[in-house]
């Protein structure tokens, strides 16, 4: 087992977040890294590889450039408008309204690029979100001559699966799993699959390759009629155009139970390997436990040993990249469970 670690993670430490219209505690909070870092390392489970910088391209093969643009600049801009502590939006261009022009004014940007106000910009996510992706991409330079059943996981945060194109949200700023999957597809694979396993819809992720057919996009997570992100995640999105079919969404009730996430699996995977990928990138989600403070799944360590024994089952290269998971007690030994049932 191949294993990355961005410890620039901790650039941004975001102090809270809104939630029902209160300043909270925010959830993605450093801890839960050092608490996944720690864990390994007493694991003996994989080999630390070098973290290398790739640069912007690969970030500008997903996103676009006036949103990285806008990401690089954006907390100097919150601090000369006198914002002080984490920036959030407070206005969006819903329904009707213009998505192409950029205000000048900076309250405009920062609603035009994002999806929610429960997402704390701080003077660091752009650091820590740039080398996570830089992580992801060298995860997948460590996977590169080392056969079918090889895995690299990289531990990183911000997550980045809500992440778009051209927005952030839902505690993600650039969508590392797609710029690697992206990355994949530039060096050479002609089909990449995404297997997003995180309680919360991977909408950045879907979006970006819904009208593609050489990214297949599969999840599982919580039904987005009651759970985030709400407005995308349905059965009936099966891609579009030459994506067509290379979409599968499967929502599960708030409280599923482990025997019927189990079944939902089992189906992601055969989906998986039916479209017989060159490499599979895993959003691996850890918020599906029993354990986690704002999710609904009760996922324990026999089912998280079960997803990594089911993955080392498909016989892929497998590239996992960590996304949520905020049950900072826990964390540490579902991917334990995970990556001790992959190495098996
Ligand atoms: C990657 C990922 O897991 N993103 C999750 C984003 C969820 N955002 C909405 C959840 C808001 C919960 N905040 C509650 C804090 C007070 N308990
Ligand atoms: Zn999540």
């Amino acid at each position: 087992m191949n294993i990355v670690y961005n410890a620039r993670h901790a650039a941004h430490a975001p102090q809270q977040e809104f939630f029902r219209g209160r300043l909270v505690p925010a959830v993605d909070r450093p801890e839960r890294a050092a608490q996944l870092w720690q864990a390994l390392q007493h694991s003996g489970l994989g080999t630390e590889r070098p973290l290398r910088d790739h640069g912007l391209a690969p970030l500008e093969r997903v996103h676009s450039p006036a949103y990285l643009r806008f990401l690089q600049g954006a907390y100097a801009q919150w601090q000369a408008l006198g914002g002080t502590g984490e920036a959030f939006p407070a206005v969006w261009p819903v329904r009707t309204l213009r998505h192409d022009i950029e205000p000048r004014n900076f309250s405009g940007q920062l609603g035009l690029y994002s999806m929610d106000n429960g997402t704390p910009l701080t003077a660091g996510a752009w650091e820590a979100a740039y080398w996570g992706a830089q992580a992801a991409l060298s995860g997948l330079d460590a996977l590169a001559g080392q056969g079918a059943g090889a895995s690299a996981y990289v531990l990183t945060r911000p997550p980045g699966h809500h992440a778009g194109r051209d927005f952030f949200g839902g505690y993600c700023f650039v969508n590392h799993a797609a710029v690697a999957a992206q990355a994949a597809l530039d060096g050479g694979a002609a089909r990449v699959a995404v297997l997003d396993l995180d309680y919360h819809h991977g909408n950045g992720t879907q979006a970006l390759f819904y009208d593609r057919s050489d990214v297949l996009f599969v999840s599982l997570h919580g039904d987005p009629l009651t759970e985030y992100p709400f407005y995308l995640g349905h059965a009936d999105e099966r891609g579009e155009g030459a994506g067509l079919g290379c979409n599968l969404n499967l929502p599960l009730a708030a409280g599923t139970s482990n025997a019927d996430w189990l079944v939902a699996l089992r189906e992601a995977l055969a989906c998986v390997s039916a479209y017989a990928p060159e490499l599979l990138v895993v959003s691996l989600g850890l918020d599906t436990s029993a354990d986690d403070p704002i999710c609904s799944f009760s996922l324990g360590t026999d089912e998280f040993t079960a997803i990594g024994r089911s993955l080392a089952a498909l016989g892929l290269p497998c590239l996992l990249v960590q996304e949520g998971g905020y049950a900072v007690e826990a964390v540490g030994a579902h991917l334990l469970a995970v990556l001790g049932g992959l190495a098996r």
